[in-house]
């Protein structure tokens, strides 16, 4: 693990070299905060065996780059094939477990004075690892919707990728590029992003908009800004702290220096 404090001291020094260690200012923070606020993406699955979105696909899908199949365009060309590669998705989203990184975020909510889980993933691993205050920016795979006619009666042949009120073909119900995110969820995730303590940065590329944009308005409102991710990211020089490195590894870690450090307030 490596931490960048975004300042060239001798204590962020000192602290990229001690692994699991977290510094006090840090930690002070986390148990101080009345509301706490993580965006997670597709690195949070990756300890659950799901490939990233932007990782090189694995088998029968390693020819194509995910971000030309999420879009409506590719539907619209070859609805099969696009139905096809989310058929595989959500077997092996089902196929997975929650891992670490699910877990403690799903603790986080229970302990946290006020907690949400603002997620890009569609593959439902926090619901299943117990979060239930949550936003789900991008959809859900195991969701479907009507296609061609939007049609609100969910009269679906899954089996077949059919809407028996209309007879179109049946999407996941994801947002794909170019697409509006639901206004609630939206909404929501940028009203507690905009009043938060802290926010967390896990397992994100900090790309894709407008989710990338969560952090920056988190913190432009005074909310101090945690990162992690396996990889540098755009919002990796910015943040408060930015831990390189495994989400399932680090979360616990931290979480059990919070929580001995509430402890030791107690005592
Ligand atoms: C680990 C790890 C481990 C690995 N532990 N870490 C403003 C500026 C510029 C562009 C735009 C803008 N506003 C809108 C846009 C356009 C576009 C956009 O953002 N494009 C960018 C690429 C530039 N946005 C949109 O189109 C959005 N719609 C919109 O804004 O509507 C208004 C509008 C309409 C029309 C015109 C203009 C505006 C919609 C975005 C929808 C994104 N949809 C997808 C597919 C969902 C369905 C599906 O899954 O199939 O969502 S794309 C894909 O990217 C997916 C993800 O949720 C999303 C983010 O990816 P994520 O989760 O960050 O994954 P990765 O793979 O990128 O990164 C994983 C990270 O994990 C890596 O960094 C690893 O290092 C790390 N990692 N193992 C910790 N163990």
């Amino acid at each position: 693990m490596q931490l960048n404090t975004g300042e060239d001291s001798a204590e962020s020094y000192l602290w990229s070299h001690c692994a699991m260690n977290f510094p006090n200012s840090l930690i002070e923070s986390l148990c101080a905060a009345k509301k706490i606020v993580a965006l997670t993406g597709a690195g949070i699955s990756a300890e659950s065996g799901l490939a990233t979105f932007r990782d090189a696909q694995t088998g029968l899908w390693s020819k194509f780059k995910p971000e030309e199949l999420a879009t409506a365009d590719a539907f619209q060309r070859d609805p099969k094939f696009v139905q096809d590669w989310y058929a595989w998705r959500r077997e092996n989203a089902l196929k997975a477990e929650p891992n670490a990184g699910h877990l403690v975020i799903a603790e986080m909510e229970k302990r946290a004075p006020e907690f949400l889980l603002v997620t890009q993933n569609v593959d439902g691993l926090h619901g299943r690892a117990g979060s239930r205050r949550m936003v789900e920016l991008h959809g859900n795979i195991h969701r479907f919707r009507c296609f061609d006619n939007d049609c609100t009666s969910a009269n679906f042949d899954v089996e077949n990728g059919r809407c028996r009120s209309c007879g179109g073909n049946l999407r996941p119900d994801v947002v794909w590029f170019g697409e509006m995110l639901p206004a609630d969820a939206l909404e929501k995730a940028t009203a507690a992003a905009e009043t938060c303590d802290v926010f967390f940065s896990i397992g994100t590329s900090s790309i894709v908009y407008p989710a990338a944009d969560l952090w920056r308005r988190a913190k432009n409102c005074g909310a101090i800004v945690i990162e992690i991710n396996k990889d540098p990211t755009p919002l990796t020089p910015l943040a408060d702290y930015s831990f390189l490195g495994k989400s399932g590894e680090i979360l616990p870690a931290l979480m059990a220096a919070v929580g001995s450090a509430m402890e030791k307030r107690h005592n």
